[in-house]
């Protein structure tokens, strides 16, 4: 295995831009298995000895830590996915692509609905926790911040009428629990659209903080969403 992954280096070697290249994901996905091939039979020490002068510590050791991450994820019980997990993921993120024109995906579970605002999609077997990324504000399908994930960061009045989830359902009427992640104490307002009085009217408002519940009264209930907004005084 040694021999035939040198050989592979040999071939694909080009000293001025050999790092670039070891960091597309094509190529990483092609070494991901000799790498873990050999630190297995040899050692990691012996490993990065070996490849350091070839100059390309840098993708070698992007993948070492991926590995070294999957190794802590063992040591602590957390699950890793399986196959089937890792096909029913991406089936939900095509699904969602397919529900939201013009949606990119960015990550494993991740969607960028338009910039600044993102989907996730929980990760098969973890529960749900206020994990809003700083300067964003999110809201979650279901209580205790389980479900799908709406996460904002761009500024303005959000009609959720306009993004679905993969199973093809709208945002609006779903939201549950939310955490504002915003900085410098901006809230978020959640309003819901009186058809009868023709106008919005104001559910809750979030402060800089988190809530696992919305309450019944505003449950399945926020159509529109406007954040940055300064808390009234
Ligand atoms: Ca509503």
């Amino acid at each position: 295995m040694k021999t035939k992954l040198l050989a592979y280096f040999d071939k694909v070697h080009r000293p001025e831009n050999l790092t670039c290249y070891l960091k597309e994901n094509l190529m990483r996905n092609v070494i991901r298995e000799s790498i873990l091939h050999l630190v297995g039979s040899h050692g990691r020490a012996f490993f990065l000895a070996a490849l350091m002068p070839l100059s390309i510590a840098s993708g070698v050791g992007d993948v070492l830590a991926e590995q070294g991450d999957a190794m802590e994820d063992s040591m602590t019980g957390e699950r890793l996915l399986t196959d089937d997990e890792r096909v029913e993921l991406q089936g939900q993120v095509d699904s969602a692509l397919k529900n939201n024109p013009g949606a990119a995906q960015i990550n494993q579970n991740q969607i960028e609905l338009q910039e600044g605002v993102v989907m996730t999609v929980p990760l098969p077997g973890t529960r749900g926790t206020p994990d809003c990324p700083y300067e964003w504000v999110c809201f979650y399908e279901h209580q205790n911040y389980d479900g799908y994930r709406l996460e904002i960061y761009k500024c303005g009045q959000h009609d959720l009428f306009q993004w679905r989830m993969p199973d093809g359902r709208f945002w609006n009427d779903k939201i549950s629990s939310w955490h504002n992640h915003q900085s410098d104490g901006a809230v978020a307002s959640a309003y819901n659209w009186n058809d009868r009085l023709r106008q919005w009217d104001h559910l809750f408002i979030t402060h800089p903080a988190y809530d696992e519940y919305v309450g019944d009264r505003d449950n399945d209930r926020t159509d529109l969403i406007g954040n940055c907004e300064v808390e009234p005084g």
